[in-house]
């Protein structure tokens, strides 16, 4: 999709109604969004459904609901700007901790949201992948899922990979433990372990690190996501709840990426 935007021409993006209204995309007058710097991977942490619900006066499953209109939205961005690889932290380990009936609200989402964009993703070339434990995740939301990986499997474009039933400590030990293994085995000599082949023994071992870090909703933690693979990443934080996390709040990021990234090549 970057091929869009020309040879290394500089371009503002509107929002997907403007593109449509003005047949392109757009200069405008809060910046502009170099095409030859977009970040490889962008991961996120798409915090404050809850919040964002109570403050409505509704249940945080409406919340959660209206985070999923969010990943679709953030996707087609990411695609349109060229992102290869986009990481949402759809569920982490520690969430089994929430209340049953939010859980298993939760664990229908994969479902409805593949039930509705899984033939608009395979028609833009996007690969579905997962990033987690598939033990405990309930039959339905797997066979979901594999069954989006494997029509998607042989897709070149977008990578979006969920983040599920997912925490970076409890991977890293499991990559120590397959290590160890190996090692035990005979098939690798301890002292030659490098940091590659650490990171190949991690979920996201197909995956290069991300460049970026998004986390909404004001926190400013890791929350035990990806913390081997975001050593050298950029971070960047918005109070913006991520059911109103928007296509503009999007393109800040990518500018405050590059506009970093420009800083540090001056020195
Ligand atoms: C979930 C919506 C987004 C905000 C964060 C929490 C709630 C999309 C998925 C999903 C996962 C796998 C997949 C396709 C879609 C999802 C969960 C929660 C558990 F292959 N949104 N979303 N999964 N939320």
């Amino acid at each position: 999709m970057a091929k869009r935007f020309g040879g290394g021409l500089l371009r503002w993006l509107q929002d997907g109604k403007d593109q449509e209204r003005a047949g392109g995309l757009q200069d405008g007058p809060n910046g502009e969004i170099a095409a030859d710097n977009i970040p490889q991977h962008v991961a996120i942490i798409m915090d404050g459904n809850g919040r964002w619900a109570k403050a409505r006066g509704l249940p945080r499953i409406a919340g959660h609901h209206s985070g999923m209109k969010a990943v679709k939205r953030i996707t087609k961005a990411a695609d349109r700007l060229g992102v290869r690889y986009l990481t949402l932290y759809a569920f982490s380990t520690e969430n089994w901790k929430r209340p049953k009936a939010e859980v298993e609200f939760l664990m229908k989402l994969p479902q409805e949201f593949l039930s509705i964009e899984l033939d608009e993703l395979i028609e833009n070339n996007v690969q579905v992948k997962m990033m987690g434990v598939q033990d405990l995740l309930p039959d339905y939301t797997l066979t979901a899922i594999n069954e989006a990986v494997r029509k998607t499997e042989n897709n070149t474009g977008l990578v979006l990979n969920f983040a599920l039933n997912y925490g970076s400590r409890m991977e890293m030990v499991e990559a120590a433990r397959q290590l160890a293994r190996r090692a035990a085995n005979g098939e690798l000599d301890p002292g030659s372990i490098t940091e590659d082949d650490f990171s190949a023994s991690l979920l996201s071992g197909h995956l290069p690190d991300p460049d970026l870090l998004i986390r909404t909703s004001g926190e400013l933690r890791l929350s035990n996501f990806m913390l081997w693979q975001l050593a050298y990443s950029e971070f960047w934080f918005t109070d913006v709840y991520w059911p109103e996390f928007s296509d503009q709040h999007f393109y800040e990021a990518i500018r405050e990426y590059q506009r970093r990234a420009r800083r540090y090549g001056g020195l």
